[in-house]
């Protein structure tokens, strides 16, 4: 892997950082100020209110309530929007030669008849979901330049389940009760060795999958088999191959890249 500082120099402009703060740092404080904001809004005391007023303005707005507006934007648009795509091409600009990268939580072997997907969600029994129950929801296809944070990249083909679609089946990721989703979806092999943390908006974004095939075939071992994720706005690193649970949650999961100094969402 390439060091932290690789990752500085590759993505300068993708990462300002204001005053001394890290950009985790930076999305909680924006994230608590648009929460207490949402809190406060229907009891918000007239003192408050005048104190926004005197705030600085950003685009004619107090710069409080643009920051609210921000977190919202960021929020629609990995549930929402098409707007952001990754470019897509035709097949045959697939490459054949898919590399490999990576062998963490792929080194004993798994009895791939005997495997499931564990899924759970606090409060909710655990399911336990087939492989062939997942191909009998719609196929999605992809092709797009998959980018490995080390500096390669390449033109890959890969099918399976929507994550949306995923999701939406199984009733998933929506607190019960309520209409408010949980912030995270966490991952990891069936022994624990690899392991990945995912924003729930990137999770449900429209070119998020639950791939079973690459190229048109099954996977082999080393790409992920039988289930992977494909996620392509984020690099590699959060594609984990051979997902034997996932989970829903209002904490932050465990990332293992993050946990080796790595920025948490690296997103695209
Ligand atoms: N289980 C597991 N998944 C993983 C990794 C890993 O080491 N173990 N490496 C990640 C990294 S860094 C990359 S670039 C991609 C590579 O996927 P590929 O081997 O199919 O090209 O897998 C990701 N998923
Ligand atoms: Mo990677």
């Amino acid at each position: 892997m390439a060091t932290v500082d690789d990752i500085e120099e590759e993505l300068p402009e993708k990462k300002p950082h204001r005053e001394e703060l890290t950009s985790e740092q930076q999305i909680r404080r924006r994230t608590l100020k648009a929460f207490a904001l949402f809190g406060l809004a229907g009891v918000i005391p007239f003192s408050l209110w005048k104190w926004i007023k005197i705030q600085p303005k950003e685009a004619g707005l107090p710069k409080v309530f643009r920051e609210v507006l921000k977190v919202n934007e960021e929020v629609a648009n990995g549930y929402f929007s098409n707007a952001n795509l990754a470019p897509t091409f035709p097949k045959d600009w697939a490459v054949k030669n898919v590399r490999v990268n990576g062998r963490d939580g792929l080194r004993s072997a798994i009895d791939k008849d005997a495997w499931r997907l564990k899924v759970e969600q606090p409060g909710r029994k655990a399911l336990l979901i087939s492989l062939d129950e997942l191909k009998a929801l719609p196929k999605q296809e992809i092709v797009f330049e998959f980018k490995c944070i080390e500096g390669w990249s390449q033109i890959q083909h890969w099918g399976g389940v929507n994550f949306a679609e995923f999701v939406k089946k199984y009733q998933l990721g929506q607190k019960d009760g309520s209409e408010a989703w949980y912030p995270y979806v966490g991952m990891k092999t069936p022994d624990g060795g690899y392991y990945v943390g995912i924003d729930t908006p990137s999770a449900l974004h429209p070119q998020t999958i639950l791939a079973y095939e690459m190229n048109g075939e099954p996977l082999t071992d080393l790409h992920g088999a039988p289930l992977r994720l494909i996620i392509p706005v984020k690099y590699g690193v959060k594609n984990l191959k051979r997902i034997g649970s996932l989970w829903f949650s209002d904490e932050r999961p465990r990332d293992f890249w993050a946990e080796r100094g790595y920025d948490y969402h690296v997103g695209l």
